[in-house]
C-alpha cells in the first residue's frame, strides 16, 4: 500500500473507459484517499457512481477552459481538504475536424490555440491554482501521447500539443523540484477510451500498435493506473520531469519481425 495516507485529485475521469479510471482503481488498491473533478453536469453522475463504488466522495466541477471554473474548483476542495499530495491531469482535447485528414489542409489556428489550451496551458493552471495547498513530497502527473515525437496520421494539432505538455513537465519540474514537488507525465499507448472512440479507423491504430509493440499487444488502464500509482508514491521519490512510456514497449522498435517478414 505504497499511497496510504496521500490525497490526491483525479482530473479527467469521463467514464469506466477513461484512463483515470484505471489510475483512480490502482491509486485506491495502493491506500489513496481520491477527489475527482468533472468537465460538466453531463459527466457528475457517470464520475459519482465510480467514485462511490471505490469508497471515494469528493466530487467538483471543473471545466479547465476557464480560469473562474479552476479557482472554484479548489476553493471546493479547501473545505475539505486543506493540503493534499498530487495531482493527476488526464485531460485532453482539440476540435475533431483537427483529427481527420492531412495536417497540412486541415490545422486551422483556432484549433491550435484550444488544443493547446486544453491539452497543454491546462496542466500548468492547475499546477498554479493548487501550489498552495501541496504538501512537500507532492507528485503532478499528466498523460501524453508519442505523437509528440513521431507523427502519427491524423493526431495532427494533438501531437504540437502533446509536445508542448512533455516541455511543460519539464518546466513544471524544474519549477517545482526546489520545493521538492516532483512533476511526471506517462505516455501510454493507444486505448479504446471515450476520447478515442470519436477517431475514425481506431482499431487499425490498435492492430497496428500490436503488431509492432514488443509484448505483441495494446496495454490496459489497469497498467497505466499502476504506473501512475508508482509515480505519484514516494517510491519515486528521485523521479521528476520525465516521461514513462507504459506502451508495450512500441516506441522502442521502429520494425517488428512480423512487418520484417511481410517485405
Ligand atoms: P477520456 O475521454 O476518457 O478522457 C478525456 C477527459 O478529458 C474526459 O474526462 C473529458 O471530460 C476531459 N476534458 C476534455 N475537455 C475538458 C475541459 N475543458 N475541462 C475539463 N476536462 C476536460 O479519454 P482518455 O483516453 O482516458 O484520455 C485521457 C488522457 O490520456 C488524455 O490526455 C489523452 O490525450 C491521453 N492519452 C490517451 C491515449 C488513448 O489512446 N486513449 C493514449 C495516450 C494518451
Ligand atoms: O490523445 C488521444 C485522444 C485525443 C483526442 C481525441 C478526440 C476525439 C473527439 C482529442 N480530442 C478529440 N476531440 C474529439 O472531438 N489519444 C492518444 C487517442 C488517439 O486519438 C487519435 C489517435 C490516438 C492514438 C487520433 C488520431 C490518430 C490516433
Amino acid at each position: 500500500m505504497f499511497l496510504k495516507g496521500k490525497k490526491i485529485l483525479i482530473a479527467g475521469l469521463a467514464n469506466k473507459y477513461s484512463i483515470a479510471a484505471g489510475i483512480a482503481q490502482a491509486m485506491t488498491e495502493q491506500g489513496a484517499e481520491l477527489a475527482f473533478t468533472y468537465q460538466n453536469e453531463r459527466l457528475r453522475t457517470n464520475v459519482e457512481k465510480i467514485a462511490n463504488e471505490l469508497g471515494h466522495r469528493i466530487l467538483i466541477e471543473c471545466d479547465v477552459s476557464s480560469d473562474e471554473s479552476i479557482k472554484r474548483a479548489f476553493d471546493v476542495l479547501a473545505q475539505t481538504w486543506l493540503k493534499f499530495d498530487g495531482i493527476v491531469h488526464s485531460i485532453g482535447f482539440a476540435p475533431a475536424n483537427e483529427l481527420e485528414g492531412n495536417f497540412i489542409d486541415v490545422a486551422t489556428r483556432e484549433g491550435f490555440k484550444i488544443a493547446h489550451d486544453i491539452s497543454s496551458f491546462s496542466f500548468t493552471a492547475l499546477a498554479q491554482a493548487s501550489k498552495s495547498m501541496l504538501n512537500e513530497n507532492a507528485a503532478l502527473l499528466t498523460l501524453t501521447y508519442h505523437a509528440a515525437m513521431q507523427t502519427v496520421p491524423n493526431y495532427n494539432v494533438m501531437g504540437l500539443a502533446k509536445a508542448s505538455l512533455e516541455a511543460n513537465t519539464r518546466f513544471l519540474a524544474a519549477a517545482l523540484g526546489p520545493e521538492n514537488i516532483r512533476v511526471n507525465a506517462i505516455s501510454a499507448g493507444p486505448i479504446k477510451t471515450l476520447a478515442a472512440s470519436g477517431v475514425k479507423n481506431f482499431r487499425k491504430m490498435l492492430s497496428h500498435h500490436s503488431n509492432r509493440a514488443p509484448l505483441r499487444r495494446t496495454v490496459t488502464t489497469e497498467e497505466v493506473g499502476n504506473v501512475a500509482a508508482f509515480l505519484c508514491s514516494d517510491l519515486a521519490s528521485g523521479i521528476t520531469g520525465e516521461i514513462t512510456y507504459v506502451d508495450a514497449g512500441f516506441n522502442t522498435a521502429a520494425m517488428s519481425l512480423e512487418e520484417f517478414k511481410e517485405l
